[in-house]
Protein backbone atom coordinates (compact mmCIF):
# COMPACT_ATOMS: atom_id res chain seq x y z
CA UNK A 1 0.00 0.00 0.00
CA UNK A 2 1.54 3.31 -1.42
CA UNK A 3 0.32 6.96 0.02
CA UNK A 4 -0.10 9.44 -2.50
CA UNK A 5 -0.37 13.06 -2.39
CA UNK A 6 -2.41 14.55 -4.76
CA UNK A 7 -2.85 18.24 -6.03
CA UNK A 8 -6.45 19.17 -7.35
CA UNK A 9 -6.45 22.16 -9.25
CA UNK A 10 -9.44 23.93 -11.83
CA UNK A 11 -10.36 27.03 -12.92
CA UNK A 12 -12.41 26.60 -15.50
CA UNK A 13 -16.06 25.42 -15.17
CA UNK A 14 -16.62 21.58 -15.65
CA UNK A 15 -19.49 19.66 -16.74
CA UNK A 16 -19.84 19.23 -13.26
CA UNK A 17 -19.84 22.75 -12.60
CA UNK A 18 -17.40 25.88 -11.04
CA UNK A 19 -14.30 24.97 -10.03
CA UNK A 20 -15.91 24.36 -6.87
CA UNK A 21 -17.64 21.83 -7.77
CA UNK A 22 -15.46 20.15 -9.94
CA UNK A 23 -13.06 19.80 -7.22
CA UNK A 24 -15.89 18.32 -4.92
CA UNK A 25 -17.07 15.31 -7.28
CA UNK A 26 -13.11 15.10 -8.27
CA UNK A 27 -12.67 14.29 -4.87
CA UNK A 28 -15.35 11.40 -4.84
CA UNK A 29 -14.10 9.82 -7.99
CA UNK A 30 -10.32 9.67 -6.07
CA UNK A 31 -12.21 7.52 -4.01
CA UNK A 32 -12.21 4.54 -7.13
CA UNK A 33 -8.70 4.25 -7.19
CA UNK A 34 -7.92 4.02 -3.10
CA UNK A 35 -8.88 5.36 0.04
CA UNK A 36 -8.74 9.11 0.45
CA UNK A 37 -7.18 9.21 3.95
CA UNK A 38 -7.05 13.29 4.18
CA UNK A 39 -8.07 16.49 2.43
CA UNK A 40 -6.74 19.77 3.24
CA UNK A 41 -9.15 22.69 2.52
CA UNK A 42 -9.74 24.42 -0.51
CA UNK A 43 -7.66 27.57 -1.43
CA UNK A 44 -8.19 30.20 -3.91
CA UNK A 45 -4.91 30.81 -5.13
CA UNK A 46 -3.24 33.50 -7.80
CA UNK A 47 -2.50 31.89 -11.35
CA UNK A 48 1.38 30.80 -11.76
CA UNK A 49 2.85 30.60 -14.96
CA UNK A 50 0.40 32.36 -16.82
CA UNK A 51 -1.21 35.31 -15.46
CA UNK A 52 -4.09 36.45 -16.96
CA UNK A 53 -6.60 33.66 -16.46
CA UNK A 54 -9.29 33.69 -13.50
CA UNK A 55 -7.73 32.76 -10.04
CA UNK A 56 -7.62 28.65 -9.71
CA UNK A 57 -9.00 26.69 -6.47
CA UNK A 58 -6.50 24.14 -5.44
CA UNK A 59 -6.54 21.48 -2.94
CA UNK A 60 -4.14 18.34 -2.19
CA UNK A 61 -5.67 15.24 -0.97
CA UNK A 62 -3.44 12.03 1.09
CA UNK A 63 -4.90 8.39 -1.31
CA UNK A 64 -3.55 5.24 0.17
CA UNK A 65 -3.40 2.96 -3.06
CA UNK A 66 -2.33 -0.72 -4.39
CA UNK A 67 -1.83 1.46 -7.58
CA UNK A 68 1.23 1.25 -9.45
CA UNK A 69 2.46 4.91 -10.21
CA UNK A 70 1.37 4.38 -13.37
CA UNK A 71 -1.85 3.01 -13.02
CA UNK A 72 -2.84 5.94 -10.57
CA UNK A 73 -1.55 8.35 -13.29
CA UNK A 74 -4.12 6.26 -16.16
CA UNK A 75 -6.60 6.78 -13.47
CA UNK A 76 -5.93 10.53 -12.87
CA UNK A 77 -5.98 11.25 -16.93
CA UNK A 78 -9.20 9.39 -16.90
CA UNK A 79 -10.94 11.21 -14.03
CA UNK A 80 -9.70 14.69 -15.81
CA UNK A 81 -10.89 13.72 -18.93
CA UNK A 82 -14.61 12.73 -17.33
CA UNK A 83 -14.60 16.63 -16.21
CA UNK A 84 -14.23 17.59 -19.72
CA UNK A 85 -10.25 18.34 -19.69
CA UNK A 86 -8.77 18.99 -23.02
CA UNK A 87 -4.86 18.70 -23.65
CA UNK A 88 -4.68 18.95 -27.22
CA UNK A 89 -3.44 22.68 -27.89
CA UNK A 90 -2.97 23.55 -24.54
CA UNK A 91 -1.00 26.44 -23.44
CA UNK A 92 1.08 25.69 -20.60
CA UNK A 93 0.25 26.52 -17.36
CA UNK A 94 -3.47 27.70 -18.65
CA UNK A 95 -6.59 27.05 -17.65
CA UNK A 96 -8.31 23.88 -17.22
CA UNK A 97 -11.83 22.43 -15.85
CA UNK A 98 -9.49 20.00 -13.41
CA UNK A 99 -5.43 18.79 -13.05
CA UNK A 100 -4.87 15.73 -11.13
CA UNK A 101 -1.09 16.01 -10.50
CA UNK A 102 1.07 13.41 -8.75
CA UNK A 103 3.13 15.24 -5.93
CA UNK A 104 5.02 12.39 -3.73
CA UNK A 105 4.15 8.81 -4.02
CA UNK A 106 5.72 7.29 -0.84
CA UNK A 107 9.62 7.85 -1.19
CA UNK A 108 9.82 6.88 -4.74
CA UNK A 109 11.51 8.99 -7.84
CA UNK A 110 10.04 8.32 -11.56
CA UNK A 111 11.84 9.77 -14.06
CA UNK A 112 10.08 9.19 -17.00
CA UNK A 113 9.09 11.36 -20.24
CA UNK A 114 5.78 12.02 -19.15
CA UNK A 115 5.83 10.66 -15.59
CA UNK A 116 8.14 12.60 -13.17
CA UNK A 117 7.53 12.04 -9.43
CA UNK A 118 7.70 13.77 -6.85
CA UNK A 119 5.83 16.28 -8.89
CA UNK A 120 8.52 18.46 -10.51
CA UNK A 121 7.57 21.98 -9.62
CA UNK A 122 5.84 21.02 -6.28
CA UNK A 123 8.20 22.68 -4.20
CA UNK A 124 8.31 26.03 -5.42
CA UNK A 125 4.83 26.32 -5.39
CA UNK A 126 2.39 28.14 -2.58
CA UNK A 127 -0.06 26.71 -4.18
CA UNK A 128 0.64 22.84 -3.26
CA UNK A 129 2.96 23.46 -0.26
CA UNK A 130 0.12 25.29 1.34
CA UNK A 131 -2.22 22.72 1.43
CA UNK A 132 0.07 20.25 1.59
CA UNK A 133 1.28 21.13 4.50
CA UNK A 134 -2.19 21.11 6.05
CA UNK A 135 -2.48 17.38 5.81
CA UNK A 136 1.00 16.73 5.58
CA UNK A 137 3.44 18.51 6.91
CA UNK A 138 6.12 16.03 7.70
CA UNK A 139 6.39 14.52 4.60
CA UNK A 140 10.01 14.54 2.53
CA UNK A 141 11.06 15.51 -0.61
CA UNK A 142 12.94 12.51 -1.62
CA UNK A 143 15.30 14.47 -3.49
CA UNK A 144 16.29 16.73 -1.01
CA UNK A 145 15.56 15.57 2.43
CA UNK A 146 13.22 18.16 3.49
CA UNK A 147 9.73 18.39 5.27
CA UNK A 148 7.25 20.28 3.45
CA UNK A 149 7.01 22.48 6.45
CA UNK A 150 10.48 23.33 5.51
CA UNK A 151 9.95 23.82 1.78
CA UNK A 152 7.14 26.18 2.91
CA UNK A 153 8.96 28.27 5.46
CA UNK A 154 11.61 28.60 2.89
CA UNK A 155 9.44 29.42 -0.06
CA UNK A 156 10.35 33.20 -0.86
CA UNK A 157 6.62 35.37 -0.58
CA UNK A 158 4.78 32.19 0.47
CA UNK A 159 1.20 32.48 2.76
CA UNK A 160 1.45 36.02 3.96
CA UNK A 161 1.45 37.30 0.38
CA UNK A 162 -2.16 36.00 0.07
CA UNK A 163 -0.96 33.39 -3.12
CA UNK A 164 -3.20 30.71 -1.46
CA UNK A 165 -6.70 31.96 0.47
CA UNK A 166 -8.38 28.90 2.66
CA UNK A 167 -12.36 29.13 0.94
CA UNK A 168 -15.16 27.78 2.91
CA UNK A 169 -17.38 25.30 0.99
CA UNK A 170 -20.75 23.59 1.64
CA UNK A 171 -19.63 20.96 -0.98
CA UNK A 172 -15.96 20.19 1.10
CA UNK A 173 -15.13 18.89 3.98
CA UNK A 174 -11.52 19.02 4.63
CA UNK A 175 -9.94 15.72 6.64
CA UNK A 176 -6.75 16.54 8.90
CA UNK A 177 -5.45 13.86 10.42
CA UNK A 178 -2.44 14.56 12.54
N1 LIG B 1 -1.56 24.95 -12.22
C1 LIG B 1 -0.72 25.15 -13.21
C2 LIG B 1 -0.17 26.47 -13.52
N2 LIG B 1 -0.53 27.49 -12.60
N3 LIG B 1 -1.62 28.26 -10.70
C3 LIG B 1 -2.42 28.02 -9.64
N4 LIG B 1 -2.69 29.00 -8.79
N5 LIG B 1 -2.96 26.80 -9.41
C4 LIG B 1 -2.72 25.74 -10.24
O1 LIG B 1 -3.23 24.62 -10.01
C5 LIG B 1 -1.88 25.96 -11.37
C6 LIG B 1 -1.34 27.25 -11.56
C7 LIG B 1 -0.29 24.03 -14.07
O2 LIG B 1 -0.78 22.84 -13.69
MG1 LIG C 1 -0.48 20.90 -12.56
MG1 LIG D 1 -1.28 18.04 -14.47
Amino acid sequence: MATVYIGLGANLPSPAGPPEATLAAADERLASLGRVAARSHLYATVPVGLANQPRFLNAVIALETELSPRSLLDGLLAIEREFGRERTAGIANGPRTLDLDILLYDKLIVCEPDLEIPHPRFSERAFVLVPLSEIAPQARDPRSGNTVAQLLRDLPGNRASGAAVPVESPRWTAKIVT
